[in-house]
């Protein structure tokens, strides 16, 4: 690489450059109101600013903030300081944060003020706490901020996996403005788009598809932290929402909501999403009645895709084109996709079941300080996504199933059985468990346990609410002498999934 190229390497966060050349366009608008282009650049250059001036740098940030302005403007902050920034969710436990803040290292904690209850207990260790308004203030804006450069690492995501404890999925600059390239080629988002976000602000669904696309693309990004039917349909009726992105369940929740309504409420609601140009599933498979319904009530069809945290997204449906039900579409650009058999032998003839790997540049950099599951993710440079899959003769990609059945899929949200099972044999009064993920019309999959034990399931309520956040917590419990096991003691999950029938 010649000099210029270097230099403009070294300067250069895609997003934040592109944004800053729609100035006083509105930007995001959050509980608090209006925000311009030019004010999320201002904030965030200040916070950036006050993160160097104590000396952070090259390292992982963790933030916790609602869905809104200031969690955009601290994540920038973090970006421009020549870090990466980690968020973590609203409804996280004590023991989920202390173990992010384990396997991060990272030594600053910056929390919106109306968070601070949750995470005063910190206030004695070694992590640096740093409310938001700290950071806000121009007196540190002197100081010169560090180079950038593509490679550096952007974002790290917690997901969960087969082995236990989440791990962090690291990706770089480049890799982030590349995920964001494809999609914005193959959605065509524009400049005149607007959209509302009501997903968690700590998964790629709704920080890279939802908030980074937008904002890239200068449309107009309203943040909600909290998912509201009712709210929805309020803002879908206003007809002035361009784009809509959720997991199943939410178009599920909103079917429900529609049903509920009056006549009146329902023309206003429909006669909205006329002017709609997209809406978009993922994360979990859609079901085929959720598909036809929101059809007749929306008049949209729903745009089904395909991703992951380590890759991003890396199939679609097309924008133009037959958005087939039951299937997610096309590889994406930039995304390079097969199928493999348990040897790890491409399969190319079409309507056989295979894994799918992926690769190309929106794929991840490597887990936090993993080099072991990292290294064992891929084959060859292939991402190897654990899912199973299939391709029809005219090239649609059908998503089968897991490899594993470990992997819980609820709301859209990924949970690790073996993670759940890992919490709850900490207590004194189980002795073992198997965790299972059982069918549901609402959540997908809903989290189902097998004690063995005398804990009773009223005091296991009230136990696990400072352990797991709400969506990881099983809903479903049955009580026995011994868990179903094979010949050499391995637990029998199909056959724990029997117990609950
Ligand atoms: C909550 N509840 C559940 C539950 N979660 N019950 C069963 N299973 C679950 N998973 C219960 C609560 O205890 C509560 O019960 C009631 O349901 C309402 O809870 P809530 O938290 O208010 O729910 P709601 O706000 O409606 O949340 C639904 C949701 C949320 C779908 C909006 O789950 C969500 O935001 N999911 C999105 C997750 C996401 O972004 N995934 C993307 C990962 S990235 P009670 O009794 O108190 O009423 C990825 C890659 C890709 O997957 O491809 O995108
Ligand atoms: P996560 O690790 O939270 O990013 O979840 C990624 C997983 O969600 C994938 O490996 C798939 O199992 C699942 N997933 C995402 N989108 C779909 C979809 N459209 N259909 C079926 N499964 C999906």
């Amino acid at each position: 690489m010649d000099w210029l190229g270097l230099l403009c390497n070294r300067l250069m966060i895609p997003i934040v450059q592109n944004s800053s050349k729609f100035g006083d366009a509105i930007a995001i608008i959050d509980s608090d109101g209006s925000h311009s282009y030019a004010a999320l650049n201002r904030q965030a250059r200040e916070i950036a600013h006050a993160i160097c001036s104590r000396g952070v740098t090259g390292q992982p940030i963790l933030y916790l903030f609602h869905s809104g302005f200031s969690y955009v403007a601290v994540q920038w902050g973090i970006w421009l300081s020549g870090n990466m920034a980690v968020p973590l969710h609203t409804a996280y436990t004590r023991h989920e944060i202390d173990y992010l803040i384990k396997d991060t290292g990272a030594s600053l904690f910056i929390y919106h003020q109306s968070l601070k209850s949750q995470i005063e207990y910190l206030q004695n260790q070694s992590i640096q706490l740093i409310e938001e308004e700290e950071l806000t203030t121009p007196a540190h804006s002197s100081n010169k901020l560090p180079g950038v450069s593509l490679k550096d690492n952007a974002l790290m995501i917690y997901t969960s996996g087969t082995t236990g404890n989440p791990k962090g999925v690291v990706i770089s600059h480049e890799q982030l403005d590349t995920q964001i390239l494809s999609l914005s080629e193959a959605w065509e988002w524009k400049r005149s788009d607007r959209i509302l976000n009501v997903l968690p602000m700590h998964h790629v669904h709704g920080v890279v598809n939802i908030t980074c696309c937008a904002l890239y693309n200068g449309a107009v990004l309203e943040m909600q932290s909290r998912f509201e039917p009712a709210y929805v349909a309020e803002r879908m009726a206003s007809g002035e929402l361009t784009l809509f992105m959720a997991v199943p369940t939410v178009y599920h929740k909103l079917i429900q909501h529609f049903e509920k309504l009056n006549r009146e409420e329902r023309h206003q609601w429909q006669k909205g999403m006329k002017s709609m140009r997209l809406m978009v599933s993922g994360s979990a498979a859609l079901p085929i009645p959720t598909f036809d319904r929101w059809k007749v009530v929306s008049g949209h069809t729903l745009l089904e895709r395909y991703g992951m945290t380590e890759i991003g997204m890396a199939l679609s449906n097309p924008l133009h084109g037959e958005r087939r039900v039951g299937s997610v579409g096309f590889p994406l650009p930039f995304v390079e996709v097969k199928i493999v058999d348990d040897n790890g032998e491409e399969i190319s003839e079409t309507d056989i079941a295979g894994e799918l790997y992926v690769r190309g540049k929106t794929v991840f950099k490597h887990y936090w300080n993993k080099s072991e599951e990292t290294a064992a993710a891929f084959a060859d440079g292939w991402f190897k996504t654990g899912d199973v899959v299939e391709k029809s003769n005219d090239g649609y990609f059908k998503i089968l199933g897991r490899k594993s059945s470990d992997i819980i899929k609820s709301g859209g949200y990924k949970i690790s059985a073996l993670a759940i099972e890992n919490v709850l044999l900490t207590h004194e009064r189980i002795s073992e468990c198997a965790v299972v993920a059982l069918p549901d019309v609402v959540w997908g999959e809903t989290i189902a346990v097998a004690i063995v034990g005398t804990v009773l399931q009223s005091e296991l309520h009230e136990w696990m609410k400072d352990k797991l956040a709400v969506y990881k917590q099983p809903r479903h419990f049955v009580f026995v002498k011994h868990l179903p096991r094979n010949a050499m003691g391995k637990i029998l999950k199909q056959e724990v999934k029997e117990l609950f029938k």
